[in-house]
């Protein structure tokens, strides 16, 4: 169990939790939302592992208030959450749905009188399905319809949200969604997913144009998935195996953003990125306010084996676990804080002044919480391994500030359990337990954990 005391993080260090509407929020019908591709994906046989759905998740879109009130009591700086597409535009083009922003108005209303200042994501996976059928991430129309719904949300709240960002992991809706169709929509088009790339940056681009425009003020950042990639062993194979994922995992999504330019893509066959027009890298590099990183664990990689899907699918790498006596989490993710601090500093030798300030948008870990009587005889959930989890992370955070990385803030994944996509309702990562059955909150011992390091440093 932790005891040493958390290192002093830079003053003015932003503390927050961070959800996503469609993980949490259920109400999939209400007040005149739209179907999004993961309600289409949820609602197919065998895509959901425990085959659930989240018609109602978390019910955050009806207790708000109760995240809002958890959010204070935790003494958070910031919460990040995401606003639902399907809600403020349910077809995904032409007038806003009133009611859908009515909610969000209130919500971040509500915030500002509990003092936690909103860092609202922009898109986090749901795309409606009406853009979908017409070609989803493949199509460059896709581009400009997320850029208008930008515009309709920040109409709306462009006046009470200072700090944006665009975009939730594009490399989970390319490499998941479109090449390995593990999340929605659901294709499997390997290397044909790459467009997806592309015209997600494009809208990244576009949308951080939409918000300068509409202010002089608002901050505005991507969030990123990255993963320190560790070759599996020094063998010549592998250490290019390892270059090879590194490309099509960090790279083609960080690059473009940061430098102006795809990383060379020869090793894959291609020698131009597909869909890329004259201009676009110009409005994709546009300088950001903050550059958010979500990170969770280490990816070991070797060549792909003989007969293994990875080289049937013609693929110059595998990954493969972690080394013998790893520890994980529930999801079989390796725990290794050394990594993370190792990966903040590889981006700051990578990007040098072109990387914006950090923000850790998200980091924690998922295991398998038991709510049992505590003391008092009051539900309780001892997560002891998420608290070991959550202490070395953030001193690996610290780590990284003190070789230089400018981080200035932390969002932990996540408030509150949630859907967690295709692995449904199997993997809670909430500082805060929720029966799905009937939305009861039961905070666990990270929460008084984290509310403690939070009250520590906050002075
Ligand atoms: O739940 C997800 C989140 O939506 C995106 N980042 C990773 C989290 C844990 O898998």
């Amino acid at each position: 169990m932790v005891d040493e005391r958390m290192p002093r993080f830079p003053q003015g260090f932003r503390w927050g939790a961070a959800t996503a509407a469609f993980q949490i929020e259920g109400a999939t019908t209400a007040d005149g939302r739209g179907p999004s591709i993961w309600d289409t994906f949820t609602a197919e046989p065998g895509r959901v592992i425990d085959g659930s759905n989240a018609e109602t998740a978390a019910d955050s879109y009806r207790r708000w208030r109760d995240d809002i009130a958890l959010l204070g009591e935790l003494g958070a700086t910031d919460y990040r959450f995401s606003i639902s597409w399907p809600r403020v535009q349910p077809g995904g083009s032409g007038a806003a749905n009133a009611a859908g922003l009515d909610h969000y108005e209130r919500f971040v209303d509500a915030l500002a009188e509990a003092g936690i200042a909103p860092l609202a994501t922009l898109y986090h996976w749901d795309l409606p399905q009406p853009l979908e059928d017409a070609g989803g991430w493949l199509v460059r129309d896709t581009a400009e319809r997320y850029a208008e719904s930008v515009g309709l949300v920040l109409d709306r709240l462009g006046d009470r949200v200072g700090r944006w960002v665009t975009l939730n992991e594009p490399a989970m809706t390319t490499l998941e969604g479109y090449a390995l169709g593990t999340q929605a929509p659901g294709r499997t088009l390997m290397l044909g997913a790459l467009p997806t790339v592309h015209h997600q940056l494009l809208g990244h681009g576009l949308a951080v144009a939409a918000i300068r425009a509409a202010s002089g003020t608002a901050e505005v950042g991507i969030t990123n998935n990255h993963t320190l990639v560790v070759p599996a062993s020094d063998e010549p194979a592998d250490l290019v195996a390892a270059v090879a994922f590194d490309l099509v995992y960090n790279r083609i999504f960080i690059d473009p953003v940061l430098t102006g330019a795809y990383p060379d893509l020869s090793a894959f066959g291609l020698d131009a990125f597909p869909g890329l027009e004259p201009g676009d890298l110009d409005t994709i590099a546009a300088p950001l306010d903050f550059y958010g990183v979500n990170s969770y664990n280490p990816t070991y990689v070797a060549a792909p084996a003989e007969g293994s899907e990875f080289a049937l699918a013609g693929l110059p790498f595998e990954p493969v676990g972690p080394p013998a006596g790893t520890p994980v989490t529930g999801f079989d993710w390796p725990v290794v804080p050394e990594a993370f601090t190792e990966l903040l500093v590889s981006l700051r030798r990578d990007y040098g002044d072109a990387l914006p300030p950090v923000v850790i948008t998200e980091n924690g870990a998922s295991y398998v919480d038991e709510v049992v009587p505590g003391p008092d005889g009051e539900p309780a959930v001892h997560d002891v391994e998420r608290i070991d989890y959550l202490d070395g992370h953030l001193r690996a955070v610290a780590a990284a500030i003190d070789r230089g990385v400018d981080v200035r803030g932390y969002f932990l994944w996540s408030l509150i359990d949630n859907f967690e996509w295709a692995q449904g309702y199997t993997q809670r990562f909430g500082l805060v337990h929720v029966d799905f059955e009937t939305g009861e909150r039961t905070r666990k011992d990270a929460f008084a954990w984290y509310r403690g390091v939070v009250a520590d440093q906050r002075g």
